[in-house]
Order: structure tokens, then C-alpha cells, then sequence
């Protein structure tokens, strides 16, 4: 008889925000009412990820990994590769972000044999139960495969409504281990799928589309209760892309968590556009019901900028009064800033500052989160960088480094993008951010930070950056003293990579 054993990886994402993959996570709740037993290996909780994902591959169907682009494809590779050398009749199957939106790339390589594109639920229930009776593929929806040497691609599966859905299985998550890891126990979770908008970097409409869609107020009432209790957990991060689409819906969740009496802190994701509709009594009533921080994708202080992203439902005085009303609730706005956007010059990056210093100086609890632009493929702005000159990898390992720390932009290198850099790094020092990691800062790195956040401030303000000495001073103060609570995840590269 075959074994009815299915064995994750999900590889580190070079972050400190550690906790369960949600994507595998959802997956798992089909297998498992089918009767499959499942093991997760996490290389973020696991030391000795790869022995194990051998181990346990031994009596397994099959190898499954859940990835998006970039850091993630290291391991990714690495364990692929591993296991095809130990177990080649066995199975690799890709899926997540990244096989979805590179299909073809990703099946090209010779240690994958079989993607996912989009929601996974139903299509790796389907592909496990072909293996397991030795079937071909051929019939699955959403699934490309190879057979006899080549690669075939079977129509796309049509997405599911979340309400549709089967909950997630968290109870395979080993909170301990992350709590560990990341200081905190807190878990993801989703309460709506995909958004209205289209903004010109987002990889969205690609895998989720545009028809938000979302479950009931009493639902979420009920799952988000049920988990934080059973879990002991003090924080849920709502991973929907824009919480917010549905007004109504929001009161019902909040009234619902306060009527609940269950006590808990959640934070969500949604554009400043949908933030500012509602009254800062309603936003009140969502911070009683438990919502600490609504993080928003501010991306620009040029509406020339604004508008070459497709955020034209954004005015720049949304980004303000989102900032003000949130505040006035108790509720800290977050932001996240995009540089290098093509179309961005030097002086739409200054407006981008001032915004930047204008917010953090009015609401003193705000904070923002700043990238380099990354072009993902499958983005509608992909084209254009194309044009602008981008070149992007052309095999799956070599999106190993295509990341916003690392991304070279032609139309912002050598110094221009230095610049930029240390231009973030005065950021960081000029105003404080809450990462959800939990590792306190020793005190007299904390003293060394204050002191030098004056300087960045000016500096930001005057727009000079040369012999950077505050940057220099919090690097070595960052080596000296490091956090009061040791770091456990020997694969992260630094903790930048939190926002989306
Ligand atoms: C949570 C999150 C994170 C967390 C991850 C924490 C964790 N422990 O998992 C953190 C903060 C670390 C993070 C970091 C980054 N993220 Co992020 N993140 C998300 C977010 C908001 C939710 C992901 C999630 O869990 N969703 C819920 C699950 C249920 O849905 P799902 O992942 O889509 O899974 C379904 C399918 O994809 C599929 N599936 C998933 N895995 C598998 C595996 C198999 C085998 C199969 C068959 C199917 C399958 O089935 C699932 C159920 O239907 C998404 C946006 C989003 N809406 O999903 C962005 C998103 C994934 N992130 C993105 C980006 C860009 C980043 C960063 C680069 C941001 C940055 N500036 O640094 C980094 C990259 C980290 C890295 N590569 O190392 C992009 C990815 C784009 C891309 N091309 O891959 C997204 C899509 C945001 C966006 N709209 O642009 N992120
Ligand atoms: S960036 Fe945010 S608001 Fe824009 S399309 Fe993506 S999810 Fe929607």
C-alpha cells in the first residue's frame, strides 16, 4: 500500500516575524480530512531542516513547498534538489506566490515536477490523490506537470469565494517554536480575499483578481476568538490585502469582539482612501474591539508618482487625515513607501521625505516602512520596467536575490541608489517602527538611538547625507549591543524584510 504521508517545507523568508505559513496552513485541512498525515518543516523553527525533510520524505508521497520570489528560492533549491538525488521517484511539488505568478520558469527546472497556480486547497487535495494511485495529471485544473519529458499546463482553475473555504489547520503549528523565534506568539490570519484596486507594482490581480470577497462578520467573530483563546495568543496580523472594502462589515466584526469580552490585540492592511471613510468614533469602537495598527501603502509623497502607480483612488491628503484620524483613536498608523518607482526623480523622492517627516513630527506614533522598489513579475508596471531596461532572471534559482535589498534598478544605480540607501537608513534613525518581533533593545543602544535621531532629523530635513557618522555609530551599536533576547534564526538576513 502506498504511504498516505505528505511532507511541507516551507523555507526561511529572511525576517524575523516569525509564525505559522498560512498558505500551507490551508492547504493541510483537505489532506487531512482525506485522511493523509502531514509534517511541516519550517527551516525558521528547525536547525536541521534539511536531515529532517529527508527523514521524513522516506515514507512519504511526495515533497510540497510553499514560496514567494526571492530569498526563499535558496532553500528552496537547496531541498529540492536534495531530495531528488535521495528520492527521485518522488514527487517536488512548487506552489505559493511564486510558482503562481512564473508558472513555466519554475517547472523548467529539472528538480520540480509539478506546479500550482493560485489556491491550492482543492488542487493539491487532487494532485496527492492521482499520485498516491499512480495517475497522470493530466485532468487536474490550475496544476502544470511534466510527463514523458514535457511540460504541460492544464486550464486554469477558477478561484473560490473565501466563505467557501475550509478553516485553516492551525493546530499543526508549533507556536511554541515561533514564539521562540520571534519574541511574540501571534499567528496570521485571512478574513477576505483579493481587492479592488490595481496598483501598478501589486502582483494581486494575478493570483486573487479583483473581486473582493470576504466572510461573515460572525465567522470572523468566532475563528479569530477561538484561535487567539486556544493558542494563547496576543496578536493576530489580518494578512487581507484591504481589510476595509466593506464598511458594515467592519463595525459587525468590531461590535461582535467586543461583545465577544475576549481581549486581544489585531492589526490589518488598507488603503488610506478606505481608512478615512470611516468616524473616528467608529475607529474608536475598532480600537475597543482590539485593532492596534491599520499598516497602509502610502507608497509616495508625489501625486505624479501616485498617479504612474495606478493610485489615483489615493489623494495625498488621504494619507493625512488617515494618519490624523487613527491617532485621534488610539490606533497607530503605519505606512509603507516605495523609492525608485520608474517615473520617480529626485524631487518626487523629496516630496516623498517631506511627507515622511510631516506625518512622524504631527502624529508621533505613526510610522513608516520604506522599500526600493522591486518589479514582480505578473505586476502591471512590469512592462514598463521591461522598457526602462530591467532584466530579470531566467531561471528559477535566479530569483534567489531579486529583492528589494538587493535589486539594482537601471534607472537607479551606482550612487543614486546608494544614496537612497543611506537615505532609509536616516529614516530609521530619525523616527522609531514596531516591528511585531519582540526583542527589546538594550538600553544604552536605545540611549544611543535618541541621541542621534536629532542629527538625521536635520539631516533628512537639508537633504545631506555625506560622512554618514549616525548610521555608522547605530551599526556598531546594533554589533556591540545586541537585543537583551538572542536571536534564533541563524537564516535571517536582517529584520527589514516586514512589510508587503
Ligand atoms: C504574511 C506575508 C508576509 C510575511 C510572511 C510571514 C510568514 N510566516 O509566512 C512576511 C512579513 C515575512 C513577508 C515578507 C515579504 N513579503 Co509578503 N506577504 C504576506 C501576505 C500579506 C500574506 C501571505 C499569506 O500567508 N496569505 C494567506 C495564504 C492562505 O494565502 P497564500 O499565501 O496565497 O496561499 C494560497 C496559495 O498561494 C496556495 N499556496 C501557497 N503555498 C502553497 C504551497 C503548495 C505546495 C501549494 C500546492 C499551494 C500553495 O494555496 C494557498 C491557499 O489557497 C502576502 C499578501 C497576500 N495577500 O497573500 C504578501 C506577499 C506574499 N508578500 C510579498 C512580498 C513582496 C514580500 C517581501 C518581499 C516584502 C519586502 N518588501 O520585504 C518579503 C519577502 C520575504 C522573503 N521572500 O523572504 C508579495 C509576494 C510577491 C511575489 N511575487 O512573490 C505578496 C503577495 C504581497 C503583494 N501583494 O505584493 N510577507
Ligand atoms: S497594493 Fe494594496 S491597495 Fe494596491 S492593489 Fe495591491 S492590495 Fe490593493
Amino acid at each position: 500500500m502506498a504511504a498516505k504521508k505528505i511532507v511541507f517545507f516551507f523555507p526561511a523568508f529572511s525576517s524575523q516575524e516569525a509564525t505559522a505559513p498560512l498558505g500551507i496552513l490551508a492547504i493541510s485541512t483537505p489532506l487531512l480530512r482525506a485522511g493523509y498525515d502531514v509534517r511541516i518543516i519550517d527551516s525558521t523553527i528547525t536547525p536541521q531542516f534539511q536531515q529532517r525533510v529527508i527523514e521524513e520524505l522516506d515514507d512519504a508521497l511526495c515533497l510540497a513547498v510553499s514560496l514567494v520570489t526571492g530569498p526563499m528560492i535558496r532553500e528552496t533549491v537547496q531541498i529540492a534538489k536534495a531530495a531528488k538525488k535521495l528520492y527521485p521517484g518522488k514527487p517536488v511539488i512548487l506552489g505559493g506566490w511564486h510558482p503562481s505568478l512564473l508558472p513555466d520558469q519554475t517547472l523548467a527546472a529539472e528538480y520540480v515536477d509539478v506546479v500550482v497556480k493560485g489556491q491550492g486547497e482543492d488542487a493539491f487535495l487532487d494532485i496527492v490523490q492521482h499520485i498516491e494511485a499512480g495517475e497522470s495529471l493530466k485532468d487536474i485544473p490550475g496544476v502544470g506537470y511534466k510527463e514523458n519529458g514535457h511540460i504541460i499546463f492544464n486550464a486554469p482553475r477558477p478561484l473560490r469565494p473565501i466563505r467557501e473555504l475550509p478553516p485553516k489547520a492551525y493546530h499543526l503549528a508549533d507556536f511554541d517554536a515561533y514564539q521562540r523565534v520571534c519574541g511574540r506568539r501571534w499567528a496570521m490570519y485571512t478574513s477576505s480575499l483579493a481587492c479592488p484596486f490595481n496598483c501598478a507594482y501589486c502582483t494581486n490581480d494575478g493570483v486573487y483578481g479583483r473581486k473582493w470577497n470576504a466572510l461573515e462578520p460572525e465567522r470572523v467573530v468566532e475563528e479569530t476568538t477561538d484561535l487567539v483563546t486556544r493558542y494563547g495568543l496576543s496578536l493576530l496580523w489580518i494578512v487581507d490585502d484591504n481589510f476595509l472594502v466593506d464598511r458594515e462589515r467592519a463595525i459587525g466584526i468590531a461590535e461582535g469582539l467586543v461583545r465577544s469580552g475576549v481581549r486581544f490585540d489585531w492589526s490589518i492592511q488598507a488603503s488610506t482612501n478606505l481608512v478615512v471613510r470611516f468616524t473616528v468614533a467608529e475607529l474608536k469602537l475598532l480600537r475597543r474591539a482590539g485593532l492596534s495598527q491599520v499598516s497602509q501603502g502610502a507608497d509616495s509623497g508625489s501625486p505624479k508618482v501616485l498617479h504612474l502607480m495606478n493610485k489615483d483612488f489615493q489623494k495625498l491628503e488621504t494619507i493625512y487625515e488617515a494618519a490624523e484620524k487613527l491617532t485621534q483613536a488610539g490606533i497607530r498608523p503605519s505606512f509603507n513607501m516605495i523609492f525608485g518607482f520608474p517615473g520617480e526623480g529626485e524631487a518626487e523622492r523629496r516630496e516623498s521625505i517631506q511627507l515622511i517627516m510631516n506625518i512622524c513630527r504631527r502624529y508621533p506614533g505613526a510610522e513608516f516602512w520604506t522599500n526600493i522598489f522591486t518589479p514582480y513579475p505578473g505586476s502591471p508596471v512590469m512592462q514598463r520596467a521591461f522598457e526602462l531596461g530591467i532584466q530579470v532572471p531566467t531561471t528559477l534559482e535566479g530569483w534567489v536575490d531579486f529583492f528589494p535589498r538587493y535589486t539594482m534598478l537601471p534607472w537607479l544605480n551606482g550612487q543614486k541608489h546608494q544614496r537612497v540607501q543611506i537615505m532609509r537608513d536616516y529614516l530609521r534613525i530619525a523616527f522609531n517602527r514596531i516591528p511585531i518581533a519582540n526583542h527589546r533593545k538594550h538600553p544604552l543602544n536605545r540611549l544611543i538611538h535618541e541621541l542621534i535621531s536629532i542629527p538625521a532629523r536635520w539631516r533628512l530635513d537639508h537633504d545631506m547625507y555625506g560622512l554618514p557618522f549616525e548610521v555608522w555609530l547605530k551599526e556598531a551599536a546594533n554589533r556591540w549591543l545586541p537585543p537583551l533576547k538572542a536571536k534564533v534564526d541563524a537564516h535571517q538576513l536582517s529584520a527589514e524584510a516586514v512589510t508587503c
